[in-house]
């Protein structure tokens, strides 16, 4: 049976592809619905780091935790969320993943283990320490992967929480993505260290760098540093190198990046670069690649029919889930 670099058999290597398809396409489909008013609030794109939560997802247990920031879709969906109940969730219905209460920023699934998106820059990091803590507390051979950006390094949470996971030698994977800008500052504007990955020394954390545009990198590495955690090995840190397509939000006019940057990242685009891999190393053909396609736009549309016609949160949810009476 095909495989890359004797690696993953064919079934795995083609999830791959989908699930990032699967995350592309949600993302375009959400760009679409908020320009039609279906979608409001804060919505954070994460289309160009699909490499990242795919190929750091899959080499986890289906038990193991995920926590993410505010441009979770992507963790969720490859969490393995319901693509219609996270959209459900952003058109703010009753059938949402968070029955319309969390929105974009606050998705939340714990059946899958996807302990939240957090909207607070580094708001993530103590709430994965403390899931390490009680993986360790409760014996359990688990890992918690905590997803957060090249901003978050600079708040006060990530440094208490990196030193607390060390300290206490917890089954933390801090991947931060890392895509050169927290809204519209560069990292070299803002961290006084530019290679990320090196601020897990302050800590004595291992760390490294990863191609983030590379899923099959981003997989193989973060295999081997979940193996190293589950030994009992104490955290890791992973710097993946990526880029995102899109504005910040859907409200930025997106003015601080030159067209050439952009050009030099598309142009090593995730889903592009791994579909010619696939076919070149005879794997799958184009017609297979776009029957995954075509599958992945019914699902999508079935899940925006979905939301559409989901009802809103009924009237007594209202003052339920909140602590005043
Ligand atoms: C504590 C805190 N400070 C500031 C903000 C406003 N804010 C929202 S997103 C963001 C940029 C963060 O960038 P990064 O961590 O690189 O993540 P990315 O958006 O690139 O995925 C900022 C400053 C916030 N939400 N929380
Ligand atoms: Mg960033």
């Amino acid at each position: 049976m095909p495989k890359i670099d004797n690696f993953l058999d064919k079934p795995e290597l083609i999830e791959l592809y989908r699930k990032m398809v699967l995350i592309r396409k949600f993302e375009e489909k959400c760009a679409q619905m908020y320009s039609r008013g279906n979608i409001s609030g804060f919505t954070h794109l994460y289309i160009g780091e699909e490499a990242v939560a795919v190929g750091t997802i899959s080499a986890l247990f289906d038990k193991d935790y995920v926590v993410s920031a505010y441009r979770d879709h992507g963790h969720s969906l490859a969490k393995g969320s319901a693509s219609k109940e996270v959209m459900a969730e952003l058109f703010g219905k009753g059938t949402g993943i968070c029955r319309g209460l969390g929105g974009s920023m606050h998705l939340f699934d714990q059946k899958n283990r996807f302990m939240g998106g957090y909207a607070i820059v580094g708001g993530g990091i103590p709430i994965a320490v403390g899931i390490g803590m009680s993986i360790n507390y409760k014996d359990e051979d688990l890992v918690c992967v905590c997803f957060f950006g090249d901003g978050a390094v600079n708040e006060g949470a990530f440094h208490e929480g990196m030193n607390m996971a060390k300290l206490w030698n917890l089954p933390v994977l801090f991947v931060c993505e890392n895509n050169y800008y927290g809204m519209g500052t560069s990292v070299h504007r803002a961290s006084s260290v530019e290679k990320i990955y090196k601020r897990a020394c302050s800590y004595d954390i291992p760390s490294m760098a990863v191609n983030g545009m590379d899923v099959i990198e981003v997989r193989k590495n973060v295999s081997n540093a979940v193996k190293k955690i589950r030994r009992g090995g104490g955290p890791y840190f992973i710097e993946m190198q990526t880029y995102r397509y899109k504005a910040h939000s859907m409200a930025d006019p997106d003015r601080y990046r030159t067209p050439e940057e952009e050009a030099i990242w598309k142009d090593r685009d995730p889903i592009e670069r791994y579909a010619r891999r696939l076919i070149t190393e005879g794997i799958i053909d184009t017609y297979e690649l776009s029957e995954i396609n075509d599958n992945i736009d019914n699902e999508i549309n079935e899940a925006v029919e979905f939301s559409q016609k989901s009802p809103e949160p009924s009237k007594d949810m209202l003052y339920k889930y909140v602590y005043a009476e």
